[in-house]
Formats: structure tokens, sequence, C-alpha cells
């Protein structure tokens, strides 16, 4: 049979996108219910090309219930997710609230679809957009050559900070662009924006922001952290060594990251171009002679980790350099959580 599937979170910047994914993929749902605060309660949305109402988030919406989707705050998951488990539903969280859980898998099917069934709390994660920005294309290189170390600088859009984040940096863009005279003060963008900075903690329209999340310790942030434990956690690697900086910049979808990769043995630059070439998920567009490389211009509104620059290090045979870019809102939030959901559909599907 066909599942009953509930979209928590349909109203937001990652549930509008979801509805549209979920119009657009081979169909393996039943009913969709969507879900929201009461606030959206009674709005109709569109999803297969149906008007559907949105009902008022309550324990009573996840009867009948096969799969929950939540693209909501990791304090809404965090009370929520686990009430639609314990009415029967198969819950798949895109928040940050149970992705380190030794009880939650953390799932990116490309890489480890096989952890879905390892879900003793009923509820899977999905990894946070940074993360998932470039661990397929890592997977696919660790299936390979055994990687032993990473070291990451993301370049992340302002999206990733959510619709504020998205207001901000076109408003600062605004302002900006409409003062010449900011050549003449060396750059002072500051000046131009003035002190509405939003969620950044610096103006980022012409600039750079090496900060994303909160201090966590010994100086790393949140967002760096997350991409050392999680990457550890999907490839299950405990002993990965993992260096990230996390940086914003003025763009508004797609986090692209640099990423030097050490492996256990000897690599060939052609030989991991082919392998990243087959893999599911990932495309690589390597011709720097042509200026071919991914950009997030080019990748936004596309499905797969894109992957260029691909190099070996002059420096060190077991090494790579590559540069990678996936749309954050689409494979690094609502895709991969209907990825998910459909590897959970299929066990209905199949009995
Ligand atoms: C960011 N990774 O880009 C976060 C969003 N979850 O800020």
């Amino acid at each position: 049979r066909l599942p009953t599937l509930a979209v928590v979170g349909a109203t937001g910047a990652v549930g509008t996108v979801m509805l549209d994914i979920l119009s657009t993929r081979e169909n393996v749902w039943g009913e969709i219910r969507l879900v929201a605060s009461a606030r959206s309660a009674g709005k109709r949305l569109t999803v297969r090309g149906e008007e559907v109402e949105v009902q008022a988030l309550a324990p009573e919406v996840f009867d009948g219930v096969d799969v929950a989707m939540f693209d909501v705050p990791d304090e809404v998951s965090k009370e929520w997710a686990p009430i639609a488990a314990a009415r029967g539903a198969v819950a798949v969280d895109n928040s940050g609230a149970f992705r380190m859980d030794p009880d939650v898998p953390l799932v990116v099917p490309e890489v480890n679809a096989d952890q879905v069934r390892n879900r003793p709390r009923g509820i899977i994660s999905n990894p946070n957009c940074t993360t998932l920005s470039m661990i397929v294309a890592i997977g696919a290189l660790h299936r390979a050559y055994r990687v032993t170390d990473l070291v990451v600088s993301s370049y992340q859009a302002a999206s990733g900070a959510g619709q504020e984040g998205i207001d901000t940096l076109h408003d600062q863009i605004g302002k900006a662009a409409a003062d010449r005279t900011l050549g003449s003060r060396a750059g002072d963008v500051r000046a131009a924006v003035g002190g509405e900075l939003g969620p950044f903690p610096a103006p980022l329209a012409m600039n750079v922001v090496p900060w994303a999340g909160s201090l966590k310790e010994d100086g790393y942030s949140s967002e760096e952290l997350k991409v050392r434990n999680e990457s550890r956690k999907i490839l299950g690697h405990p002993d990965l060594r993992v260096a990230a900086t996390c940086v914003r910049v003025p763009v508004v979808t797609t986090h692209a990251l640099a990423v030097h990769a050490t492996f256990a043995q000897e690599v060939d630059a052609a030989k991991a171009r082919e392998l990243l070439a087959s893999a599911p998920g990932v495309v690589v567009q390597d011709d720097p002679a042509n200026g071919e490389f991914p950009t997030p211009a080019d990748v936004v509104g596309t499905d797969p980790t894109w992957v260029g620059r691909i190099r070996r290090s002059i420096d060190d045979p077991n090494s790579l350099d590559l540069f990678l870019c996936g749309d954050n809102l689409r494979k690094g939030a609502a895709l991969n959580t209907a990825q998910i959901a459909e590897v959970v559909a299929q066990e209905f599907i199949q009995g």
C-alpha cells in the first residue's frame, strides 16, 4: 500500500521547497497531510497539483500517518517528533535536535541508506546543509580510498540563516550598491548598510563573515562542529580528523566548500574525477582551461552535489583538493529529507 505522509512545517522556507519536490519526484505517497503552527492552519497549499488545507500541529494529526517529516526549529522537533513516533509514524527530522543522538541514525541515502532501519526511537535525522553539500562526494571518495583527514572552508549562502538572512542580504546590497562613495572609503560597507545586520554579526553585502551558528568549545562555531561530528557519524568513521572554518558569503542560495581531503592511500586526480562522475548524486564540472567549474549561480535549483577543481595535492600524493557546491535548500534540506522518507516508504510499499 502507499503510505500516508505528514509534512510538518509545510509553510516555511524548507517546507515550500519540500512541496515542490514532492510534486516533481516519482510519487510514493497515498495521502499527504500538511501541518503547520496554528497561525498557518486553514491556509490552502498545492502539492502534487492538488490543493490541501493546512492543519494545526496537534497529536491527532499523526493518527494514521506512516511517515512524518519535520521542517521546523529544533525546539519544535524536540517536542513533536517523539509524539509522532509514539503515534506510530516514522519521524524524519530536518532539525538539529536529534542528529548526534546515538539512537537516531543520521542518513544520506547515497552514503548510508542501510542506517534507515536502525531507528530504535522511530526517528531518523537529516544532516545540516553544510555537511550535506559535500558528504555525497566525500562518501564516494571514502569508499574507494578511505579518508583520514578533511580540511574544510565553507562559503555559505544567506538563506542558510532563513528568510531573514535572504531579506537582510537583499536590503544591504540595495544600500551598498546605491553608495558609490564606498570606493573612496576603502570599501567601508558598514557605513553604507548602517546597523541593520539581521542574523549576521557583520555586514554581508560586499563582505565575507567568518561565522555561522553559535560559539562552542575552543573557539569553534556550532556550524564547524556540525561539519566535523556529522561527517564522522554519516561515514561511520569516529576517528576522522576534521578541521572546518565556516564563512558566510553574499550569495542567496547554494553553499560552496573548498575541501582538502587526505586518504589512507595514494590518489590519482583523473581516477578520482571518474569515480565522482559515476557516483549517484554527484556531477563533475572540471575543465578550468575552458572556465568550467561549479559556482552557486549555476548550481542553485539543482539536486546533485557539483564538484570541480579536482587536483592531487602538490605536496602530498595521498591528498586531493576539491571545490564543491550544493543547493542548501534542496539537497541541503528538503531533498535529502524526501529521499530518506522515500527509503522508509518502500517498507510499506513492499510490505
Ligand atoms: C546555515 N547550516 O547555513 C545553517 C542552516 N542550517 O546557517
